[in-house]
């Protein structure tokens, strides 16, 4: 039995700037926390096999002591002689900045097509993939397919890659992708994989049919990301996941097994305020409960909805927020205005993401 720790969309270097320009509490250690979290399993020599299945960076121009502290994990293990694999995803630009630093004989980058042969739990291993295609995926994929030479006997063959498959969901509402160059058709995976070991879609889940309710020639799996990195995922339970493929007679594998392990990432929640009537006393004070009732160490987007009472801008100030909740908590504030929610001017730069990230 071969097994495998699966993790994906570490996005280290979110919310750490090398030079932060206010005191308030960053989010950036609980990323590295979370992922060493992760790797746990792999540390106790509990699992045969790691595969990052990309993202393990926020972005792709960073530092490059962001790139060593985000590797060196993954180099621990290495070092300790477990495998491991990582799937440069859209956030590194299909390629892993300052390569050097990967180099390991355990440690495979799939920095272009390619099959890794390894000898793991006496079985042959075939691991195959190819960096995120960001352009067109659904007319590309047969050709990187291919191009790994994946199909070269093997006990057990893998596909690795960072790309949305058709049928994914995501976000509170369970959007599912359905079509776009950026999707892969379900069906286009051929038979011939135990399983897909997928990074890119932030929800953990594992599909195993077609938009059309026909049975996936391997199952695709996600494992999501590591912590919560935009508010549209404040619903979703975040972890990696632990995968046991045992050999099948037709020579491909089998999935036996697959655990999702939940990690302690930050709670989110998205409050709404009504501010009108509501002087600056009285404000903090409705502050005051709705962050009371809360999870102490939550990400918090409050949402003003009605026009704010003269004056009552001064309790939605930093310092004056800071007051209001445990110094664990992270809050921002989205104020209305006649064209909808708009972000607090003073909390731009979220780096990136799609929603507003934090301040107080
Ligand atoms: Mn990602």
């Amino acid at each position: 039995m071969l097994r495998i720790l699966l993790v994906a969309d570490t996005h280290l270097g979110f919310d750490l700037p090398a030079r932060p320009r206010s005191d308030r509490l960053r989010r950036g250690p609980d990323f590295f926390a979370r992922f060493r979290d992760a790797l746990e399993p792999a540390r106790r020599g509990e699992v045969d096999l790691v595969v990052h299945g990309g993202d393990l960076l926020f972005r792709s121009r960073v530092p490059a002591s962001l790139v060593a502290a985000a590797l060196e994990p993954l180099l621990e293990l290495a070092d300790r002689g477990v495998p491991v694999v990582l799937v440069p995803g859209n956030h590194e630009r299909s390629a892993l900045p300052c390569p050097l630093l990967a180099a390991h004989d355990h440690l495979h980058v799939l920095d272009r097509p390619r099959t890794v042969r390894l000898r793991l739990a006496g079985l042959d291993v075939a691991v195959s993939g190819f960096p995120c295609e960001r352009d067109d995926i659904r007319a590309r994929f047969p050709q990187l397919l291919a191009a790994t030479g994946w199909q070269a006997p093997a006990d057990v063959h893998l596909l690795c890659m960072h790309q949305t498959v058709e049928g994914a969901s995501v976000g509170p509402t369970g959007f599912v992708f359905r079509g776009g160059p950026d999707v892969l058709p379900a069906g286009s995976i051929p038979r011939g994989f135990a399983a897909v070991l997928a990074g890119h879609i932030h929800r953990h889940q594992v599909l195993t049919r077609d938009l059309a309710g026909r049975r996936l020639a391997a199952p695709v799996v996600y494992p999501g990301s590591t912590e919560r990195t935009s508010f549209a995922e404040r619903f979703e339970p975040k972890g990696f996941v632990v995968l046991e493929i045992e050999p099948s007679p037709t020579g491909e594998g089998r999935l036996a097994g697959l655990a999702f392990h939940e990690l302690p990432a930050r709670p989110m929640a998205v409050v709404e305020v009504a501010v009108a009537g509501l002087g600056p006393d009285a404000l903090a004070r409705r502050l005051g409960e709705l962050l009371g009732g809360l999870p102490r160490n939550a990400v918090v987007q409050l949402r003003c909805r009605g026009r704010l009472e003269a004056g009552s801008e001064s309790t939605l100030r930093v310092g004056a927020l800071r007051g209001l909740h445990p110094p664990e908590m992270l809050v921002s504030v989205r104020l209305a205005s006649p064209d909808g929610l708009v972000d607090r001017p003073d909390e731009a730069g979220a780096g990136g993401m799609d929603e507003v990230l934090v301040l107080g």
